[in-house]
């Protein structure tokens, strides 16, 4: 029988700080069953949690839903690690809606249950306290002022020593957000999984979904020879000589040899990871912005993502999630467990240290 360590775990009936205890599956399950039964308060632990840390249990299908059930608080002096929705698409090419997509993927994940999390094995929120920090506040008519907002923002929540994870919203907002990060930083090495280059001209004052890798690299934000985009199926008309593996490459190569070819390019630098989800396959994310076909698969890509532990991964996004679009959660699922990878790593890196 597979043993998995647990501790803190935050419910009104098993309050006091556990001493972190080797027990089996089942017996934490009876345990935290039992727990749940006996508790008619235990719901809504997005506002009732008392701590960052623990596994959260409550029942799947209702709720008030945060980002796997973490407390909601503006007081993050104490987190590890913050999530953060940016609900903004007013920069979209094509269809909009992501918008929604800080709300889908909170919504979605709903089903990281109080399970050890696959393939992590953990409890990620054993020694990582984390926190879901809400939306920003994104104005629908005075649009100009709203990069200036996600940048200061995120850079207090960066400044207070916390990983920033980002829900978007729609891609330009990773440019107000590499902005924040590199002001802590410096330069930042970076690795884009999208179908779309995002290298499209800029005029430095439009607000853009297209375009944040164009200004990341005139403005010395990133730096190219340390940058990769993966799973790219579109030819924009500049490459500021970043590695693009193209759609078919991430085909033919195994999700190893994409790993080894991600950690060649950026090495020891500080890097940024965004995940646009219109990287997968339209079978994969159907509800996103800017769909294209020829993509990996959900599972490969989170195989790449879960072998970068070793990077020095200082922030990350996930982005262009649409929920309109989406059939049965297929993109809100994906977007949600990209989003527990980048919180598993981060866990994983707190236990290391
Ligand atoms: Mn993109």
């Amino acid at each position: 029988m597979s043993v998995f360590r647990f501790s803190q775990l935050d419910t009104e009936r098993l309050e006091r700080q556990y001493e972190v205890y080797d027990i089996s599956m089942s017996e934490f399950y009876s345990q935290i069953w039992n727990a749940t039964l006996k508790d008619k308060h235990h719901t809504d632990q997005a506002i009732t949690a008392k701590s960052l840390l623990g596994v959260k249990h409550e029942p799947t299908f209702s709720g008030v839903l945060s980002f796997m059930r973490r407390k909601y608080t503006k007081d993050v002096a104490d987190a590890d690690l913050v999530v953060w929705g940016i609900p903004l698409d007013t920069s979209v090419t094509n269809r909009p809606g992501a918008r929604f997509g800080p709300n889908a993927i909170r919504a979605a994940s709903a089903i990281f249950d109080l399970d050890p999390q696959y393939p992590f094995q953990m409890d990620l929120f054993e020694h990582l306290a984390v926190a879901d920090y809400g939306d920003c506040f994104i104005h629908n008519s005075r649009v100009w002022e709203n990069p200036e907002r996600i940048e200061q923002e995120a850079a207090a929540i960066i400044a207070a020593g916390s990983y920033l994870l980002s829900l978007g919203g729609d891609h330009y907002v990773t440019w107000p957000l590499l902005k924040a990060h590199a002001e802590r930083h410096g330069p930042l090495a970076l690795i884009q999984f999208d179908a779309h280059q995002d290298t499209w001209d800029d005029d430095g004052e439009q607000i853009d979904h297209g375009t944040f890798v164009t200004r990341a690299v005139r403005e010395g934000i990133i730096d190219p020879d340390h940058s990769i985009q993966v799973g790219i199926r579109t030819h924009a008309p500049e490459d500021y000589d970043i590695k693009i593996m193209y759609g078919d490459e991430v085909e033919e190569l195994s999700a190893e040899e994409i790993v080894n070819q991600i950690k060649a390019r950026v090495g020891a630098m500080p890097v940024y990871v965004t995940f646009d989800i219109d990287c997968l396959d339209p079978a994969y994310a159907p509800g996103t912005g800017t769909p294209a076909s020829g993509g990996p698969s959900t599972a490969k890509m989170l195989s790449v993502l879960r072998q970068l532990g070793s990077l020095n991964i200082v922030g990350s996004d996930v982005v262009e999630v649409a929920p309109a679009y989406d059939h049965a959660q297929i993109t809100a699922i994906a977007g949600a467990t990209v989003a527990m990878y980048m919180v598993g790593l981060q866990a994983e890196r707190k236990s290391r240290s």
